[in-house]
């Protein structure tokens, strides 16, 4: 019998803050800015500040409006890796088979331990009791035959809840849901399928495949399968980023290029780090604006072949700039996104040009140094004119 057992932390930041200073309990508490930053937006809030309809990606200065009252703290990136590496360990005293999906939330496959803790129901008061007494911090399980029920069934059972979908009522569970609620319905879809009258996700299980993929085209067969509650990926104990990204928002709408391009820049050196240090290399690279009226665009471009050098990454960038410009609004946010990863191949190295080969040499230096003195003692001068020391304005999405 396959038991996938599914774990999200409740307020995740917040509830960190809250174990590290317990007087923050019970009251409204905000992460993302201080209350006097005018930018910036919400990374999480805790349940008393959502009450009053707080939410994560919520601009800060809607959140003061909402809750005047409302302690708002920038939050310490540091704190939140060091309490998800308190989780991964008691995760990993049940099951090897522990998959992260992101800081705060991970995939356990229990089925080879179920007789080891005396079931199910044992493994999740295991895992919920051990995480309490060890980091303070509360969390809510959701256990079934498969990853895709197990998530939608945590989301259901927030916060500090168990749920438990037993073998054989994937779908019975999940058939009165609304059809938001299903991984892979964005709210765009949500949209489409709510016009045609469509709003459980039983009332998607029932339409005839023909019809989803009249509209939604090979999307349509993946959610109707999702739908039935039928999902066969498995956990993958040490999943690789899909993607790694990096974003601010400016102290105020900028119209000067040349400055968004130096913070560009920036943002690339640091997202093209982050992946060397996972040992991957990108083949595709999409610049995200946000223009002052909160419209988000993206611009990709796919290389013809994989890099892990920021000079490339930068070329494409300066490719893709004039589709931004053309908009002629004041820029909100700017980011770089490297998507299409794998795992470096250094043996194609020796097929590689030279001037490749001459920076991959050169940036593999640099991250030596960099690992003993930290990313900011080398930087390129591209993005020098914007200050040694640079803080994000978003720091929690701009990992
Ligand atoms: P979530 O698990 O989505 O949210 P949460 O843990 O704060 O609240 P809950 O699960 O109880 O609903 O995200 C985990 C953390 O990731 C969150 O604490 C802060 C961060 N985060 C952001 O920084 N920006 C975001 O837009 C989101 C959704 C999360
Ligand atoms: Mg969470």
């Amino acid at each position: 019998m396959r038991r996938i057992l599914h774990i999200d932390m409740d307020a995740f930041f917040a509830s960190v803050e809250e174990a590290l200073n317990p007087s923050l309990k019970g009251k409204a508490l905000i992460i993302g800015g201080k209350k006097s930053d005018v930018r910036g937006v919400v990374a999480t809030a805790n349940y008393e500040a959502r009450k009053y309809g707080v939410h994560s990606a919520m601009p800060l200065a809607k959140a003061r409006e909402l809750c005047p009252h409302g302690i708002f703290m920038r939050g310490n990136f540091e704190h939140y890796k060091a309490a998800s590496e308190k989780v991964r360990v008691v995760l990993e005293e049940v099951s090897p088979l522990v998959e992260f999906a992101s800081i705060d939330e991970a995939y356990v496959d229990i089925s080879g331990s179920l007789g080891l803790f005396g079931g199910d129901d044992a493994i999740a008061a295991y895992i919920k009791s051990q995480i309490l007494e060890r980091s303070g911090l509360a969390c809510t399980v959701a256990i079934s035959s498969n990853k895709l029920v197990s998530k939608v069934a945590a989301n259901q059972a927030k916060p500090d809840g168990y749920l438990n979908v037993g073998p054989g009522c994937e779908r019975e569970f999940l058939h009165p849901l609304p059809i938001s609620k299903l991984p892979g319905v964005g709210p765009r879809t949500a949209e489409v399928f709510e016009s045609l009258g469509v709003l459980t996700i039983g009332a998607l299980a029932g339409l005839k495949l023909g019809t989803l993929m009249g509209v939604f085209g090979q999307m349509g067969y993946t959610l109707r399968r999702s739908a039935r509650g039928i999902a066969t990926s498995v956990v993958e104990p040490y999943s690789l980023p899909k993607s790694i990204s990096r974003e601010t928002t400016f102290e105020r709408d900028l119209l000067d290029w040349r400055e968004i391009e130096r913070v560009l820049a920036y943002l690339s050196e640091r997202a093209v780090y982050a992946m060397r240090e996972k040992d991957m290399e990108t083949k595709s690279v999409t610049l995200k604006v946000r223009y002052a009226d909160f419209k988000s665009y993206t611009f990709a471009k796919t290389l013809p072949e994989f890099t892990n050098v920021e000079n490339v990454v930068f070329e494409v960038l300066r490719e893709l700039l004039p589709k931004a410009k053309e908009r002629r609004a004041r820029v909100r946010l700017i980011g770089v996104c490297l998507s299409s990863l794998a795992c470096d191949q250094r043996q194609m190295l020796l097929f590689g040009d030279k001037r490749r080969i001459k920076w991959q040499s050169a940036m593999e230096s640099v991250d030596h140094i960099r690992g003993q003195y930290g990313f900011g003692c080398v930087r390129f001068a591209k993005s020098m004119a914007i200050g040694g020391k640079v803080k994000l304005a978003t720091p929690s999405l701009s990992r």
